[in-house]
């Protein structure tokens, strides 16, 4: 394994600072990059998973204001809100660092002044809206009016939510400041930078040619971009929280009251983060992201949902490229679709739908983390509903991989008194065993390995299920009655199986992993089975005294579900 070791960089979309994520945040990010890495790492791969709060903009601004906060002490507390929810439900972050850090400001300036230096970026002349009253320009969310395109009332700035129309502020039908509600407003100039993607049209597209590793959705999303023509981007704004604008390492004249856009600086970050890793641990970041300091070794792969995917595929690139200098590109970028609440979509700004604390208060996240991942919106869009997640967990977890768990545990907890017992040897029963499972662990690999998240569900239940088919048809209960040497075979097969049902299972439901592998004296964090299946079945030796966990997962009930319902809307 050692000569075969890879240097493996995984990142998820940074999520916004704005309040604890919801589950389809969740599902389409922070979770499969965290199971991609910890299937990794039992591979016995080096990995380095490193996320971030996305803290700049103007939502965190109005957000602290509604808050009644500072943005800074805004920031502040739900960073640690997000991490602490995040380390809760086993994300398995290397670093969970903040796009406000000192690391990313100093990348976002550099990248700016070469970018600058190599003549993609200029200073152009823009109108933007002016809030007399306010004494400030109203950028983005800062301004509200009615959609030009569909009529809706409630439109902002940048985008309105009714017909999901990116629009200019200037284009807003009686428009009003969100920050007073005025609507004494006027058009005035204002001088920005703007990066010139235009430039590198060609560049970028010849970029995603080569990338045969982006998922087919990543793909499509980039050629459409493409496709229509790149446009030149505004990537400064008028506001006070941000990284300052500057050049030759200081503030530019006449943009000290501006700063940098946050989709500009927000996946620069994913170096920032790597940095700050660095600086908190003495490790090396340029191993991990300068191909002159080996990166062109390492496989890096992102994570994100559909809405993130052209931040991903055209404009962070022209800043990387743009660069001219040899920054590490992504060679994986797995995108997902929409989780969508019953009868609409999750909200954040209206708190629609179960956000991550929530969800820790009812279930385990083991739960969540396995009806997320068999329901992953991987093809299209798909909804949450309770019926469909309570069927999930008390088919898949309870029934099978539960009840497989307890069921031989208390058995030979009874008849061996819980200790692993000697005797007998394997017959042709466990030898059609060793090959169905090893047929079933090679699928289950290898959908780990290809990032299908729910083909990886399927493959893994197929492989517990396979463990409840043999109890019936091998039937110890009946065996110990006249053969006790062959009742010890058929139990020993079967812990055996737990144990490696733990290991292979851990990426999805760590916790419950644990719990197993704990309880049968096992070691943790577990390494990855090798394809010898005869061997991994015999690894649990006899004379191995374990203990039986209590029931590992509690079903489901009509009243849970009308209860949640009830609280959470969606029923
Ligand atoms: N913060 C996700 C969002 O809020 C955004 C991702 C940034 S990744 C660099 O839509
Ligand atoms: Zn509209």
């Amino acid at each position: 394994m050692a000569a075969l070791m890879a240097r493996i960089l995984i990142t998820s979309a940074l999520p916004y600072i704005n309040g604890v994520k919801h589950l389809g945040n969740l599902v389409g990010s922070m979770l499969p990059a965290d199971v991609h890495a910890r299937f990794q790492r039992a591979r016995g791969h080096q990995v380095l998973y490193v996320c971030a709060t996305d803290e700049h903009g103007t939502p965190a601004e109005l957000a602290a204001a509604e808050a009644g906060q500072d943005v800074f002490t805004y920031c502040e507390e739900q960073h640690r809100a997000q991490h602490d929810v995040g380390r809760a439900f086993g994300l398995s972050w290397d670093w969970f660092g903040r796009s406000s850090s000192p690391q990313n400001a100093r990348l976002t300036q550099h990248f700016s002044e070469v970018l600058e230096d190599n003549g993609l970026i200029e200073e152009r002349v823009d109108k933007l809206v002016y809030s007399i009253d306010d004494h400030r320009f109203l950028p983005d969310r800062y301004i509200e009016g009615t959609c030009p395109i569909c009529g809706y009332e409630k439109a902002r700035g940048d985008q309105c939510d009714n017909c999901n129309s990116l629009l200019d502020p200037i284009d807003l039908k009686n428009p009003y400041s969100v920050v007073s509600g005025s609507r004494n407003l006027e058009v005035r100039e204002t001088r920005h930078l703007y990066l010139l993607q235009t430039k590198l049209q060609d560049r970028i597209r010849a970029w995603v040619d080569s990338k045969p590793h982006f998922s087919g959705l990543a793909r499509s999303i980039a050629y459409k971009h493409l496709d229509e023509g790149l446009i030149d981007r505004g990537i400064t704004r008028d506001l006070a929280w941000g990284i300052p604008v500057t050049r030759n390492g200081a503030p530019r004249p006449g943009f000290e009251n501006k700063v940098f856009y946050v989709w500009f600086d927000a996946p620069i970050e994913y170096i920032g983060a790597t940095q700050e890793w660095a600086d908190a641990t003495g490790a090396d970041w340029q191993g991990w992201w300068r191909t002159d300091h080996g990166a062109d070794e390492v496989r890096y792969l992102q994570f994100m949902g559909k809405d993130n995917v052209a931040f991903h595929t055209v404009s962070f690139p022209v800043t990387i490229l743009g660069s001219g200098e040899p920054w590490k590109t992504v060679d994986t970028l797995k995108a997902f679709n929409h989780l969508n609440w019953q009868g609409g979509k999750f909200s954040t700004s209206q708190r629609r739908g179960v956000f991550m604390d929530s969800a820790l208060e009812i279930l385990p996240p083991d739960y969540w983390r396995w009806y997320l991942t068999a329901n992953s919106p991987e093809g299209s869009d798909t909804t949450f509903t309770w019926e469909q997640f309570s069927a999930c967990i008390n088919r898949d977890l309870a029934d099978v991989l539960g009840n497989f768990v307890n069921r031989i545990l208390k058995f030979c907890e009874a008849r061996f008194g819980g200790v692993v017992p000697d005797g007998g040897e394997p017959g042709p029963l466990e030898e059609a065993l060793y090959a169905d499972i090893a047929a079933k662990l090679a699928e289950v690999t290898e959908q780990f390995e290809a990032i299908e998240m729910r083909k990886n569900a399927q493959a893994l239940r197929g492989l517990w299920v396979l463990g409840n088919e043999y109890l019936q048809v091998a039937a110890p209960w009946t065996a110990i009655k006249t053969d006790v040497d062959r009742a010890a075979v058929i139990v020993r097969t079967a812990i055996n199986l737990v144990g490696l049902y733990a290991r292979v299972s851990a990426p999805v439901i760590p916790f419950t992993s644990e719990t197993i592998s704990q309880a049968l004296g096992e070691t943790w964090p577990p390494a990855w089975p090798t394809s010898d299946v005869r061997a991994e079945l015999s690894r649990i030796k006899p004379g191995r005294a374990f203990t039986t966990p209590p029931v590992l997962f509690k079903k489901i009930e009509d009243s849970d579900i009308a209860a949640w319902s009830e609280r959470f809307g969606g029923g």
